[in-house]
Parts: C-alpha cells; sequence; structure tokens
C-alpha cells in the first residue's frame, strides 16, 4: 500500500485559561489517537496545532485580572504547551497566532478579498455601552435568545440552540461590563458575502459526506445552516486586541476601518496553515507547508469539538474556496471534521467559575498520563455527550489497564525470567520450525494477524472509542488464552507446547504495544524496553516476527491501582464545591429581603407565544389590577392548565421586554427532578394582591 499524505489540526485553544479534560475528549486526544496511529501506519502525516491568541475572550480575561491581553496569553500559552506536553499531544507544532507569521497570512487573505472587492461594506447596528463609550463584541453582551428563551445568550448567538441572529433581535440586553442595557448605534464593518458561496458550500458538504464519510452530527449542523440559509458575515470587529484591518478607510464615509481588528473566527482558522508555515521555518525548509495545504492528493482532517462546528465545515471552507478563485495556489479543504459532543463532568457542564471539573495539569499531578488516556478514550463522546466520572476513572485503571493488560504483560514475563532465563522461547527464529501446533494456538496467531485490520477499520471511521475497547477486548482474550494453555503444566508435561504458548504471548505482546500506542504511548515505550525490542509497522505487527531466543528485561508494575482514599479524596473536594457555604456577605438584612414584594396574583388569561418554545403569554390579576407578564413554562404548562391558577409573582420587578412583549413581574417556579418547571401555587381562597412575607 501506498502511503498518504495527511495534514491533521486540532482547534487552537483560547490562550485564556488551562486546558481542561471536556478540552481532551473533544478536539485533542481522538486527533492524536488518529495521528499516532496514522503514523505507524507510515503515513506522510503532519499535525498542527496552536494558541488562538486573540479576540474577546482573551480581552475578557484580562479585563477581568486588571491587565494586558498580552499577560495572558504569554501565561495560558506557556501552560496549556506543557499541559498538552505532559498529556503526550504528538503535535509537530505548536503555534501562536500572535506571531508575525499568522499576522501575515491573516493580512494576505484579508487584502486578497479586499483587493477582488468581495468584501462588502455594511453599516451595521451594534451595541454600545454609553457609560465606558465603547462598542461592544458579541461576548460583552448577554440577553435572551429570540428562538429559544435562554437567557445567557451573546449578541448575536445562542450556545443553547445555535442560532445566529441580528443583535437587534436580541431580548433583554445587558451590557456585560457595566451592566446597563446597551443602546444599538451604528458602526461599519466589512462583510464576508458567505451567502454566495451557499451552492459551492452544500455542494462541497455532500461531496465530502459521499466520498468520506462524515459525522451524522456534524452534517446536522450543516444541513440546518444551510436550511436557515447563509447571510454575509462581518469579518472586522471594533477592538484594541487582534489583527489591524490592514487597508485605510474609505475616504469621507462613516466608520472607519482604523482602530478595528480582523474577526478572531476569519483569521483563527487561517492559524492552521500558519503554524504549518512557522514549522516549516523552524525546519529550514520555508516552502515544506505548501507540500500539506497545496496539493490536492493530501487528506486533510480537522479536529474540533460540536461548538465550533460552522467556523470549520462552513466559514473555513467558504475562505479557502474564495481564495482559489483568485487562481493562485489552490489550498485543501478539509475532508472530514470529525467533531466531538461534550464531556461534562460528574453530570454537569465543566465550569471554572463554580469550580466544577479538573484541569489536565491538576489532575496529572497526581495520576499518570496513560489512565486518563485510557479512560477518556474509552468514553469519547462521538455520538452523544458523556461524563467523566471518577469511579469510572478507578475502574478502568484497576479493573482494565492493571487487572487485564498489566496482568497479562506480568504473567508471561514472570513466567519466562523464572524458567526460561527471560528469553524468548521457542526454536531459533520464529515458528517456522514447529510442525504441530494445535488450534487453540493457530485460532490465537490469526486473531493476532487480523487485530490490526479490525482496529484499522474503526479508526479510519473515526470510532476511537470503538477501537480503544476492542484492544483491551485482544489482552482480555490473550489471558484466556494463558489460561487454556496453562503453560506451568505444559513446562513438565510437554516443553516443547510449553514453547510454543509463550512464544505467542509475547508475541500477543508486542502487537498489544503498538495497538495501544496511540492511546496509551508512554506504557507502550515502556512494554517495547521490557521486550527490548524495537517497533514495526502497525500492518506488520500482528505477524509473529519476534526472535526467539532474544534476552528480555525483566516487567514492572505497568499500572499501580489507585486507591479507594485516593478517588474520595477528589469526590470530597467536588462535594464542596456542590454546596457552598453561603459567605456572610451573601446574607441579606430583613429589609432587604422586604424590598423584594412578592404577591399573590391570578392567572386570568394565558397564550403561546409565536414563534417561541418557552414562553407563554400571561394575564394575570392583583389588587383589580391587570399586568401582562411573559413567563418561560410553555415547556412544563399549556395554557388551559395555567388559566385560573393563583400564583407568586414577584410584583415590583423592573418591566422587560422579552420577544418584544412587555413582562411586569415574574413567576416563582422551581425544577422537579426531572428538570420540568413547578409553579408555585396557593390555595383558591387567599385573595390576590396578598403580599407574601
Ligand atoms: N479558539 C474556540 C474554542 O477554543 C476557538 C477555536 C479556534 S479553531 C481555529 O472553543
Ligand atoms: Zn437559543
Amino acid at each position: 500500500m501506498s502511503t498518504q499524505k495527511i495534514l491533521v489540526t486540532s482547534a487552537l485553544p483560547y490562550a485564556n485559561g488551562p486546558i481542561h479534560l471536556g478540552h481532551l475528549s473533544g478536539a485533542y486526544l481522538p486527533a492524536d489517537i488518529y495521528v499516532r496511529y496514522k503514523r505507524l501506519k507510515g503515513d506522510d502525516i503532519i499535525f498542527i496545532c496552536g494558541s488562538d491568541e486573540h479576540g474577546v475572550p482573551i480581552t475578557i480575561t484580562a479585563d477581568k485580572e486588571g491587565v494586558k491581553p498580552q499577560v495572558i496569553i504569554d501565561r495560558y500559552h506557556e501552560i496549556n504547551k506543557k499541559a498538552f506536553e505532559q498529556f503526550g499531544m504528538s503535535f509537530d507544532n505548536y503555534s501562536r497566532t500572535s506571531l508575525p507569521v499568522h499576522h501575515e497570512t491573516a493580512k494576505e487573505f484579508f487584502l486578497e478579498f479586499f483587493n477582488r472587492g468581495i468584501l462588502i461594506e455594511k453599516k451595521s447596528n451594534q451595541f454600545y455601552d454609553d457609560r465606558v463609550k465603547m462598542f461592544l463584541p458579541d461576548r460583552y453582551v448577554e440577553g435572551t435568545c429570540p428562538r429559544c428563551g435562554n437567557e445567557q445568550a451573546r449578541s448575536d448567538e445562542c450556545e443553547n440552540c445555535g442560532s445566529l441572529y441580528d443583535p437587534s433581535e436580541l431580548l433583554n440586553p445587558k451590557s456585560k461590563i457595566t451592566g446597563e442595557t446597551p443602546s444599538l448605534k451604528e458602526t461599519s464593518h466589512y462583510f464576508f458575502p458567505l451567502g454566495k458561496y451557499q451552492p459551492a458550500l452544500e455542494k462541497y458538504v455532500n461531496e465530502m459526506n459521499e466520498k468520506y464519510g462524515w459525522k451524522d452530527n456534524v452534517l446536522q449542523y450543516c444541513r440546518s445552516w444551510f436550511k436557515d440559509g447563509l447571510k454575509d458575515r462581518a469579518i472586522t470587529r471594533d477592538l484594541d486586541w487582534g489583527i489591524k484591518v490592514p487597508v485605510d478607510p474609505p475616504a469621507g464615509r462613516a466608520g472607519s476601518a482604523s482602530g478595528k481588528v480582523i474577526y478572531v473566527w476569519f483569521e483563527a482558522v487561517l492559524g492552521y496553515i500558519s503554524s504549518t508555515k512557522e514549522y516549516s521555518q523552524k525546519q529550514n525548509k520555508p516552502d515544506h507547508w505548501k507540500k500539506y495545504w497545496q496539493d490536492p492528493k493530501t487528506k486533510y482532517v480537522a479536529f474540533i469539538g460540536k461548538d465550533n462546528v460552522v467556523f470549520h465545515t462552513i466559514i473555513f471552507p467558504a475562505i479557502l474556496m474564495a481564495w482559489n478563485e483568485s487562481g493562485k495556489e489552490q489550498y485543501c479543504l478539509p475532508q472530514n471534521v470529525p467533531a466531538n459532543e461534550f464531556l461534562n463532568f460528574e453530570g454537569k457542564k465543566f465550569s471554572k467559575s463554580r469550580g466544577w471539573g479538573i484541569d489536565v495539569i491538576d489532575f496529572l499531578k497526581i495520576f499518570d498520563t496513560d489512565p486518563l488516556r485510557y479512560t477518556l478514550a474509552a468514553n469519547l463522546p462521538e455520538t452523544r455527550d458523556t461524563d467523566f466520572y471518577w469511579k469510572e476513572f478507578q475502574a478502568r485503571n484497576n479493573n482494565e489497564l492493571a487487572n487485564i493488560l498489566g496482568n497479562f504483560v506480568n504473567r508471561t514475563l514472570t513466567f519466562i525470567h523464572k524458567n526460561f532465563e527471560g528469553k524468548i522461547p521457542g526454536r531459533v527464529m520464529g515458528l517456522g520450525d514447529y510442525e504441530i501446533i494445535n488450534s487453540t494456538d493457530s485460532e490465537m496467531l490469526k486473531t493476532l494477524a487480523n487485530y490490526p485490520i479490525k482496529v484499522s477499520k474503526l479508526i479510519e471511521k473515526y470510532k476511537i472509542k470503538d477501537a480503544t475497547l476492542e484492544i483491551m477486548n485482544l489482552a482480555r482474550k490473550a489471558n484466556q488464552y494463558f489460561d487454556v494453555s496453562k503453560p506451568w503444566e505444559t513446562y513438565n508435561s510437554n516443553r516443547e507446547q510449553c514453547e510454543i504458548t509463550l512464544y505467542i504471548c509475547v508475541h500477543t505482546i508486542y502487537t498489544l504495544a503498538h495497538l495501544f500506542e496511540p492511546v496509551i504511548p508512554f506504557t507502550s515505550q515502556k512494554i517495547f524496553n521490557i521486550l527490548n525490542v524495537k517497533k514495526t509497522s502497525w500492518n506488520n505487527c500482528g505477524n509473529p516476527i519476534m526472535q526467539a531466543g532474544k534476552k528480555m528485561n525483566s516487567a514492572n508494575i505497568l499500572f499501580p491501582k489507585i486507591e479507594d482514599e485516593i478517588i474520595e479524596k477528589q469526590m470530597e473536594k467536588l462535594e464542596t464545591t456542590k454546596t457552598p457555604e453561603p459567605k456572610p456577605e451573601e446574607q441579606i438584612s430583613y429589609d432587604e429581603f422586604m424590598k423584594v414584594q412578592l404577591k399573590i396574583a391570578e392567572v386570568i388569561e394565558a397564550e403561546k407565544v409565536e414563534k417561541s418554545e418557552k414562553l407563554l403569554k400571561l394575564k394575570v390579576r392583583l389588587n383589580n389590577q391587570e399586568r401582562q407578564i411573559i413567563a418561560s413554562i410553555a415547556k412544563s404548562y399549556t395554557p388551559e392548565e395555567i388559566s385560573g391558577k393563583k400564583v407568586v409573582i414577584v410584583a415590583n420587578l423592573k418591566p422587560a421586554k422579552l420577544m418584544g412583549l412587555l413582562s411586569e413581574g415574574m413567576i416563582l417556579a422551581v425544577e422537579n427532578s426531572e428538570g420540568n418547571l413547578e409553579i408555585l401555587t396557593v390555595a383558591d381562597s387567599v385573595k390576590d394582591g396578598t403580599r407574601v412575607k
């Protein structure tokens, strides 16, 4: 088989905080396993990543700490680079988007489009915080999503339902800097004509799917985007931090390009190219990157988490298509974008602010890397969200790595050291000399020869979790083989058979060390050292090529057991985050409590809010006065069910608009164990308007 030229990228993590286990499961570990596997196959592969150092996520962190963005990116670039190294990520290059090579690359693309007249200059309304006198980037504004009612939606994008909208549609917007309601103010930006590329993009996605089988979750995202219709996207922002827009403001027009930067997502995806360029420079082969990016034979695979799908399957391909129309060098588009869903932590989302979850660096201070890699690999969120549980981590280490894999290596090596002076048993070379091999042996040899092919099929389809579990199954089979072959008996009764058994066991360890290398590389290396042999290729590792008679090193424990206490300690830490003691400063006085006017109101009318799944429009009465309240309860109550109920409302809440409808108050409700809302009600005998105290 001829070798393939492969380019693999993992999403560039923002350098604004430490990498946690959720990140690893999304875009990093699966990519690393895929790359290590391809290297063993002998393919010509390059693996690219780096820090994403621009954009609002960085400036928000900097603002919070009261330092310059440069301080933040320098700190987290180093921390994350080191964390990835410790975790065994085998990037060929880990770059930074603040490097000159990246600024040049981003500007080159921007100018190419600008000079060809592709970019459209448009005025638009953007949120502006009058108090601090600045335009508010998307993430500095929070409000209610006009599509699903999520109250933590950004100015133009909702993480909950994935929709994009115009900032003017956001309900109840608030500035994250001052908490005030921002105004919409006109500014002018350059837009990339994404809509124009829709037909070409649909064709591209369909073609790639037909040829290479895209994941269902990824296709669904793409199709829903296409269904909504792609809109032109602003690729400049009013922000200080980032890559300055490289063109002068068009004379005499309102708004200008100066003081604006290139939108982070437009340039971050180009970071893959500039990171490859940096790698080439380091190698003293300045044009080497073109061998991957500009060869139509390259297979380009982009690993990401699900929140980045649109940028990699639509926006980045559109940028590359637009470049390729120039007739200059042609860039490769991603052939596959195997995005993963999310990994949660003990049943909840990772959250830095709530202290929920664990960073890679902290994890690896306590535990070894390979048990973590194996646990994450065995539970990758490939088709749905999954969870990391401490107990599962302990069980995967103790019951699988130690009791199955570690045990097999250990029992084989111990036996050979005791009875064969540590030399690989068997005559001269391999098995060729033996005429009689029983059916147990020949079955095992067949299994070994087939296993690399079996596992390949899974990895090629990005079923990395199944591949991992399948490799562990081989270690299970190996133990069974040892058990039924009983070398401790044949050693006395049939020495030749005993030698054959042990030769096959050593061969199995050798095969396992190769197949497991992508998942637990540090352990594989240890096994190669124990066996005292070099690696061969993936395709060859199932063949019995070990040389009999060769002296091996003695085995030490590959996977120490993780004791209950250690896991309990981690779980205890969690308990303290679960129920935080109320801090004294969080207590309120009686007077403060009395400021909140809780009153009984009767629901006299109810109807669904059009185009909203969550909202009901209610008319309530208290003290002969009627009010309108928009409540997010449509998923739990029909209008008929809620009508006539006596409910508790916050009567003196500032009125707000939801989906353009005035809401004068808030209804009290609790979430039940199924996650549905239940309204607090009182008996009919209580008069509306009565104060709750
Ligand atoms: N930095 C988003 C993220 O960390 C972003 C990915 C960029 S990939 C070019 O989720
Ligand atoms: Zn939404």
